[in-house]
């Protein structure tokens, strides 16, 4: 794997080590030049291109067609993108300015799909790296969606109610007139959960009077799906479980690590801890908890309580169950059998990875986007590991997302049940995808099976479509 872009900054590609014309590599040296010339100061968005580029440039020699007509080019090039300002006043009745963002990468299969980042880290190039993600991530669903992702710089944390609701409306304001249930379709995503959502589908039908699933990720009284707020977690874990049993393996008695307490972190441990795992960590941005004996339901009740009612700090965790809690630090350093990165991307690192496997990981399952950097995946790849990518692993969410937009176009609502075993299945089929495309010599590479089978969809539709 080639993999010289740090998440940090961005640099140029190095030259390659061989004559292009003895091994290949110099078309994807020279194809990523190109997009790091057009995208400087993306280094994240960048980083994501390159994982995918270096799966499809080898396919796309053998499969001609999907060069002559530029099919990758295209597809790294977004369809729009949408940058707004966001003015807003705060409880002291201080004007605040954000910056939102839009970013309809592709539309080939669906309407964009994807959701709305809230952090303070949020630029064009982080938003860019999810909407492309998230192109691959919705065609391997096997539903009709195509690829979108948007945002703000705004930060939730320490905010009160009232003050988000006016942010949210500020930037509903502006959004509203781009989006739309056959158009563009957002969601939730890191510091966007079930009150924000509320917030934003408010402020869409007060101004565009219309009652529509413009949204998804909404309470089940306006139009919510059941199992939606689980569907990403479970989602993970369904498909960890997938790749565990083309081992023999199941959950039951392993040890698993998840980094974040958030939405994917949360319900990613639920689904362990009913499956027989034993759950010993979890973390925010402050540190982790190591929890020996595990977390069982009620401590994760919790959590749950913590981080989605009163908002604290992790740490209460340690404090109330007397664990251990180590600040500052990631969770990769303990011993165990699964590890779900859950929290944000490039949290996971070569060394990482390492330490992971010397202490005996053997499977890596993304909860998160993007969470594990290039040189971690190399790692995982060289010892052959099971490692499902973001891309398949984490597709549950918007998976849900999808079936939600399918009940608000029938007008009807689906049970728990029948929702979680349309999830199940589609977990199985997007597993069955990554083996059918990535199957190697008694190995599956999921990276390059997620890459490809996601691939294939949008790029047969684009060249279908003509010059889009
Ligand atoms: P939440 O906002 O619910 O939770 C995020 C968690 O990650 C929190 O514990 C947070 O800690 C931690 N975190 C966020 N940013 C950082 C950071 N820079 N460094 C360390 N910790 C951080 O978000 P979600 O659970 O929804 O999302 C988590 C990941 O899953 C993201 O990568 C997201 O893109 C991905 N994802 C989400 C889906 C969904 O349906 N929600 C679907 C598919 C993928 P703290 O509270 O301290 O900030
Ligand atoms: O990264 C993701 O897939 C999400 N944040 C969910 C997107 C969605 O539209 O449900």
């Amino acid at each position: 794997m080639l993999s010289n872009m740090s998440a940090s900054k961005t640099k140029k590609v190095s030259t390659p080590k061989k004559p292009a014309s003895t091994n290949g590599v110099g078309k994807l040296e020279r194809f990523m030049q190109k997009v790091s010339d057009k995208n400087a100061g993306e280094p994240e968005y960048i980083q994501a291109v390159q994982e995918v580029a270096e799966t499809i440039l080898p396919f796309m020699d053998k499969n001609p067609r999907y060069k002559k007509a530029k099919i990758l080019e295209r597809i790294c090039e977004p369809e729009r993108v949408l940058m707004f300002r966001v003015s807003w006043v705060n409880d002291k009745a201080e004007y605040q300015i954000n910056r939102g963002f839009r970013i309809e990468m592709n539309s080939a299969i669906g309407p964009y799909k994807g959701g709305l980042r809230f952090h303070p880290t949020v630029n064009l190039g982080v938003l860019k790296f999810l909407a492309f993600e998230q192109v691959f991530k919705n065609s391997l669903t096997t539903l009709p969606m195509g690829g979108g992702k948007g945002g703000s710089d705004f930060d939730p944390k320490g905010k009160t109610d009232n003050e988000i609701m006016s942010f949210c409306q500020s930037f509903m304001t502006e959004l509203q007139r781009h989006i739309g249930p056959d158009t563009d379709v957002p969601a939730g995503d890191i510091g966007v959960g079930g009150r924000e959502i509320g917030y934003l589908f408010g402020q869409y039908k007060r101004i565009r009077n219309e009652f529509t699933g413009v949204l998804t990720g909404k309470a089940i009284e306006f139009g919510g799906s059941l199992i939606r707020p689980e569907a990403t977690g479970y989602g993970t874990v369904y498909f960890a479980k997938e790749m565990l049993a083309t081992r023999g393996k199941s959950f039951q008695g392993l040890v698993v690590v998840i980094s974040g307490s958030g939405n994917v972190a949360q319900f990613a441990a639920e689904k362990c801890i009913e499956f027989g795992a034993k759950v010993v960590s979890m973390s925010d941005s402050s540190g982790y908890i190591y929890d020996k004996a595990g977390i069982t339901k009620p401590k994760l009740n919790f959590i749950k309580k913590l981080k989605n009612v009163t908002r604290g700090r992790i740490k209460e965790y340690a404090d109330r169950y007397q664990c251990e809690f180590v600040a500052g630090q990631k969770p990769w350093g303990l011993k165990c059998d699964v590890a779900l990165p859950c929290a944000t991307q490039n949290e996971l690192d070569a060394k990482a990875a390492q330490a992971l496997i010397k202490n005996g990981c053997k499977t890596v399952a993304e909860g998160a986007n993007m969470p594990c950097t290039p040189e971690a995946v190399e790692v995982f790849l060289g010892e052959k590991i099971l490692f499902g990518p973001g891309k398949a692993a984490n597709a549950g969410g918007v998976a849900v997302s999808g079936l939600e937009m399918s009940q608000n176009a029938l007008k009807l609502h689906w049970t728990s049940e029948e929702v979680d075993t349309k999830l199940k299945s589609i977990m199985v089929e997007i597993h069955r995808t990554c083996v059918q495309y990535g199957a190697e010599d008694n190995f599956v590479n999921y990276v390059k099976g997620a890459n490809l089978g996601g691939f294939v969809k949008v790029a047969d539709a684009m060249l279908a479509q003509g010059m889009v």
